[in-house]
């Protein structure tokens, strides 16, 4: 029988400084039931999906930097979005800031989780791959603070049985990393779920930034057909708190083909009739892993590290 999950990106617009998480949650809902409304059983949210991108500033006062963490998941703001995925059946992806105490002290990650139909946590995962800096860099108009706000993820590139597959998540800038999409496609990922928030400046290089929507899709494509997997990319996007931010959310088959894209920098939902065995095809004949992989090769090139001798 085919396994069919019929999936929604949805894509946000800008979240004001000012704006309530309850404010966003309802944001979310609306966007929820949209997707629902459309045939969706499982719809893909954004990287922080739950306030403005906070990394783009100094915060230097540590009970305003804790406002934009969850302590608990779900907490009161964001219960009306675990109640409404419950009643109408359908399954979420969710990017928020996440502070616990882990290990005897605070810890801080950039988290995402997977809900199923009836509300429950499926997995959760933590940012791996931080860019940016740890300390606020001259002359930028705007930080990206990711490296002093967050610790880089501690529990690796899980996948889980859910929605009748193999399923994965990272967030935003680990979809640039073939990494990333290995570590998971070695595991048999059927579907990889992100969300990101990309400035268009976010290298400060005028001829690496004019790429960004390039390098945005390029990313998540080769990710896709080199892994035989769905990846169902997520943008905050549009002008938030004066950074503009790249949107065209995408859904991308194992082909590597786009087979839906958003076309607005708002609040958009778009979505798939994705077929979970479309990366059979692949993965039995091109990037049959077993067959043509050569780890022994791999590892003898990362053993002689200066195999390309320096220049005499
Ligand atoms: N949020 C995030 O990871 N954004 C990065 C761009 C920032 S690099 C300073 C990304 O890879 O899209």
């Amino acid at each position: 029988m085919a396994r069919i999950v019929h999936t929604a990106s949805a894509q946000m617009g800008p979240i004001a400084k000012s704006e309530t998480r309850r404010d966003t949650v309802k944001r979310l809902v609306a966007l929820m039931r949209e997707a629902k409304g459309r045939g969706a059983e499982l719809v893909v949210f954004t990287e922080l999906a739950l306030v403005t991108f906070f990394p783009r500033w100094l915060i230097e006062d540590e009970a305003e930097l804790d406002s934009y963490y969850e302590r608990q998941m779900p907490g009161p703001d964001t219960q009306p979005l675990f109640d409404e995925a419950r009643k109408l059946g359908i399954g979420f992806y969710l990017g928020y800031a996440e502070l616990v105490v882990e290990d005897g002290r605070k810890r801080r990650f950039n988290t995402s989780i997977l809900v199923d139909r009836s509300g429950g946590i499926v997995g959760k995962y933590r940012k791996v791959h931080l860019p940016g800096h740890a300390a606020p860099q001259p002359g930028r108009r705007h930080q990206h603070l990711e490296k002093r706000y967050f610790e880089p993820g501690n529990l690796g590139f899980p996948v889980w049985r859910a929605f009748d597959g193999v399923m994965g998540m990272c967030i935003c800038n680990d979809r640039r990393w073939p990494e990333t999409y290995r570590v998971m496609g070695l595991q048999g990922v059927e579907m990889v779920m992100l969300g990101y928030n990309t400035p268009y400046d976010h290298t400060g290089h005028p001829d690496i930034d004019g790429l960004t929507q390039f390098h945005n899709h390029l990313s998540m494509q080769a990710g896709a057909y080199q892994n035989a997997t769905w990846v169902i990319g997520t943008a905050k996007c549009g002008i938030e708190e004066g950074s503009n931010m790249v949107g065209q959310s995408v859904i991308v088959a194992p082909s590597g083909e786009i087979v839906a894209m958003a076309v607005s920098l708002e609040d958009e939902i778009i979505t798939a009739r994705c077929d979970l065995d479309l990366g059979r095809r692949y993965r039995e004949t091109i990037f049959d892993f077993a067959r043509h992989r050569e780890p022994e090769a791999y590892r003898l090139i990362v053993e002689r590290k200066g195999a390309v001798p320096p220049a005499a």
